[in-house]
This record gives structure tokens, sequence and C-alpha cells, in this order.
């Protein structure tokens, strides 16, 4: 550990650990589930932690959120019905918001401690709570998934943390099993599905686990995101049966001017990169090919 720099070592990432210069602790507190940090870094601005992990930060989480939010919305027509389960801080909200068509977004965080951080340290990204089309519900993905009512949203995204400690379920096939009930039929799911290069065989479980229960569609997708492990991170994307969805040819991109109007223009997001997402290096397809 290096005085004055933030590491992030996890057992899920053995023998590595990417480090940033710490310019000033702004806030450490302890919730029910995690130990919650937010830095000020000297070359990535401010950063918000859970359990020793990075969850985002100010310079590079317009990769991750405008992509894990975009690849699912643009990939149907006229998404209305929308449930982002964990994205405490309100940056999936935020890209949600951009879509007109939308005119319900369910939340379900399971740490209200991150919700109030992220208003106070991240205005522009809890800026997504402001939406009145949002519901937030403080509670468990799992439970809250397993009581909605059966085919009511057109796209669930899990924007979960990594599958040590409460985002552990999130990752296990009961959980898909809720996920899939409560799609309408040709609905879309978009999960956060870790690296290709750290978690090779979480994501062949995932995989394997999404096919027996996504009669429609399943497929990776990957981004760049610098402060993520290994410099990237995936998504899992799958519709269930119905109208079939075809997720490398966004049949609903974002319109410019809509988005060069909003407050804040898209910075990473474009239907180019949205259709070359899909593209994946040889091993990644092989092993995803095999199960
Ligand atoms: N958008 C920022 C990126 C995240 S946030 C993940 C969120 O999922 C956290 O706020 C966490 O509190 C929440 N969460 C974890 N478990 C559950 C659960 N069971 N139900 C609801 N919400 C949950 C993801 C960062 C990825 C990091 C990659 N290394």
């Amino acid at each position: 550990v290096i005085p004055g720099w933030f590491s992030e070592i996890s057992p899920m990432w053995p023998g590595e650990a990417h480090s940033l210069k710490v310019e000033e602790i702004l806030f450490q507190g302890k919730s029910d589930y995690q130990n919650v940090m937010v830095f000020q870094s000297s070359t990535y601005g401010k950063v918000l932690v859970l359990d020793g992990v990075i969850q985002l930060t100010e310079r590079d989480e317009c990769a991750y959120q405008e992509m894990i939010t975009h690849l699912p919305l643009c990939s149907i027509p006229n998404p209305k019905k929308v449930l982002v389960i964990g994205g405490g801080d309100g940056g999936v909200l935020r890209e949600v918001s951009r879509h007109s068509s939308v005119e319900k977004i369910d939340i379900c965080e399971i740490d209200k401690m991150v919700v109030d951080v992220s208003k106070q340290y991240f205005p522009d990204i809890a800026v997504g709570f402001e939406d009145p089309r949002v519901t937030l519900n403080i509670g468990d993905g799992v439970a809250f998934l397993k009581a909605a009512p059966e085919g009511t949203y057109d796209a669930i995204i899990v924007d979960s943390s990594d599958p040590i400690g409460p985002a552990q379920e999130l990752f296990e096939k009961p959980f898909f099993e809720s996920v899939a009930r409560a799609l309408r039929p040709g609905g879309v799911v978009c999960t956060q599905a870790e690296s290709i290069w750290l978690h090779m065989h979480i994501i062949e479980d995932i995989v394997a686990n999404c096919r027996q229960v996504f009669k429609g569609s399943v497929n990776y997708a990957w981004t760049t995101v610098p402060t993520y492990p290994s410099g990237m991170i995936g998504f899992m994307l799958c519709s269930t049966e119905g109208p079939p969805v075809d997720f490398k040819h966004p049949v609903n991109p974002i319109d410019e001017n809509e988005s060069q109007q909003s407050a804040r223009p898209l910075k990473f997001y474009n239907s180019e990169i949205h259709t070359a997402a899909f593209c994946l290096p040889s091993f990644a397809k092989r092993a995803i090919a095999s199960k």
C-alpha cells in the first residue's frame, strides 16, 4: 500500500490492484450493508468506493452508465416501463431519462447511504433522481423482483456491484428467473457482467444460466472503463420469448438533437459503439459459444 494512494485490492482480482492518488477523503461511513467512502482523486475527479471497490469516478462514469442503459433501451422500440436494480448513485436513472418514450422508472437499491452520499457529493450523477417518472424503493433487488407483477417491464437494468457482498444473489439463476418473469414478452435485461480478462469463469456461468432462462437471445457486450478492474467491464444482454430482439442493430437510436438539447449531451454512447460492443476477442467468443 502506497501512502496517499488508494489501491483497489480484492480477492476477485488477486495479484493486481489499480491505484489512484488521493487528494482528500471526503466521506467515510459504514451502512448496514457495506463500507462507503468518497475521495477526491487527483486525475479522475471524485470517486465512490463500496467495501474497497470503485463503483464510479466522475471522469469515466459516462462509459459505464451510458452503455449499461442505452444498449438495452436502444435495442427495443418505445420502452415504457423500466426497472433499475442497484444503481443507487442515480447515473443509470439520468441515462434512462433521456428516453422520451419512458413513462415509469422503478429503482430498487439496497443501501440508502449510497443514495444520500451520491446526492451530497455527486449532484451531476444523482440528478437522475429528480425525474418525476422515478420511484425509489430501498430494499433488496432479489426480494423486489420476486414480488414484482408478471410481464410488467419492457427493460430491466441490473447495475449491481460485484458478486462478493450484498450483490451475490444478483448473479444466480433464481434471480434471472424472476427477471424473466417480470419482463413482458420480448422484453430485455442488461446486467453488469464483469471482465473477460479476470472473470471468464463467472461469465461462463452467467451465460449458461441465461441460455436456460431467456428464450429470446443471449449476448455479451463490453466497454472500456479505465478505473474498473482490468480497464473494462461487460454486460449480459438477454431477451425473453416474444418479438425478437437483435441487440447488435439498435432499432431505437437516441436522436442526436434530443440528446444535444438535454442539459448533458451523451459523452460516450453512439450507434456505432453500440454495434461494436458485441465484437469479442477470440478467446472470449470461444468460451461463450461453448456454453
Ligand atoms: N452505477 C455505479 C456502479 C455500480 S453501483 C452498484 C450498486 O448496487 C450499489 O449501490 C450497491 O449498494 C447496489 N446493490 C448491491 N447489492 C444489491 C442488491 N441485492 N439489491 C439492490 N441493490 C444492490 C456497480 C459497480 C460495478 C463495480 C465493478 N467492479
